[in-house]
């Protein structure tokens, strides 16, 4: 099997060229549940259904979030009566949230619910959430000169992610146990891909969760992460203003050291091939190659790149 930690956007995109090279039986992505949250009583999983849309072609891949075709006609009526409707979810997307609240209101995992969504799709990967608990990314930013406490939907949505960051916290990680299926996915892969994700708000969440981190280390031999910054830059999102604020390096080397305890390969993207050396120091291995991925055939040949590194 092949493992990758996975965000929304740059993951779902990179899965989306791995399963051109691999079979979906073969893939099972770890998946970051710290964006979740509740909105109008139902269960929200961002980065789930992004990876699930992208897979079964149905993502909007111009907006970056939610599904194509989608009409916003239960938001306007929330609105009428006074509910709000900052976070925009669409007529469609509405109904994964009702089935998965359902399911999860039964008594099912959202490991389960995951698995019936994502068959329903006709997907062949597994996609596991990180946890079954509740862990809920918190930032701590600063807004008029003053700290507040965000859940990452006010952050990132409501607040447009302009509150510069000071900390991020994951709430109920502590006391998080891995899915079912993780570590020993973790455990038996014969390779570890570490998405490019935002480190700090999509991995980061997934290292938090109990046993996943020294898990890594253990394999670190056979994790290789790709950048999610090309220039210092993030190709979509907040990361490299984020990684700034909080007084990390926002580049591909500040990403290398965040991760080289339980990484042994660093793939930048050509433009940044003067900071492999950064990166050989902490011993790390760098690989050069492009990581932009423009297009399904870009996505699978990064993807062969991660399956071919030592
Ligand atoms: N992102 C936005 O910028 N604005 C939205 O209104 C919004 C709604 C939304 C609804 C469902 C969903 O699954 C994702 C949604 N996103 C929205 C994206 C999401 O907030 C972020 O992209 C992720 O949480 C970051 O990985």
């Amino acid at each position: 099997v092949i493992a990758v930690l996975a965000g929304g956007v740059g993951a779902a995109r990179f899965l989306a060229g791995l399963l051109a090279v691999v079979p979906g039986r073969d893939v099972a992505a770890i998946v970051n549940t710290g964006d979740d949250d509740n909105f109008h009583g139902l269960t929200v999983c961002p980065d789930i259904d992004s990876i699930t849309y992208t897979l079964a072609g149905v993502a909007n891949t111009a907006q970056g979030w939610g599904l194509q075709d989608e009409t916003y006609q239960t938001l306007a009526m929330l609105r009428q009566l006074g509910a709000p409707t900052w976070f925009q979810l669409g007529d469609r997307d509405f109904g994964t949230h009702i089935v998965r609240s359902e399911l999860l209101r039964s008594g099912l995992s959202l490991s389960d619910v995951t698995a019936h969504i994502t068959q329903q799709w006709g997907l062949s990967l597994t996609l596991l959430p990180m946890t079954n608990d509740r862990v809920a990314t918190r930032i701590h930013a600063t807004v008029d000169g003053h700290t507040v406490d965000l859940a990452m939907q006010e952050w990132f949505v409501r607040e447009r992610c302009a509150p510069p960051v000071h900390n991020v916290t994951f709430e109920g990680a502590h006391s998080a146990q891995p899915a079912p299926g993780v570590l020993e996915t973790l455990e038996r892969a014969e390779r570890i891909i570490v998405a490019p994700s935002n480190p700090c708000i999509s991995i980061g969440p997934i290292l938090a969760v109990p046993g996943i981190s020294d898990c890594l280390r253990s394999r670190r031999d056979d994790v290789v992460a790709i950048s999610p910054l090309i220039s210092g830059r993030a190709v979509k999102g907040p990361a490299e203003h984020m990684m700034r604020t909080l007084g990390l390096t926002p580049s591909c080397v500040g990403v290398a050291e965040l991760y080289q305890s339980w990484c042994s390969t660093m793939i930048i993207d050509e433009r940044d091939s003067h900071e492999a050396d950064a990166i050989c120091a902490l011993n790390m291995q760098a690989h050069i190659t492009n990581t932009l991925m423009s297009d399904l055939d870009a996505a699978a040949t990064l993807a062969k790149v991660a399956l071919s590194q030592p």
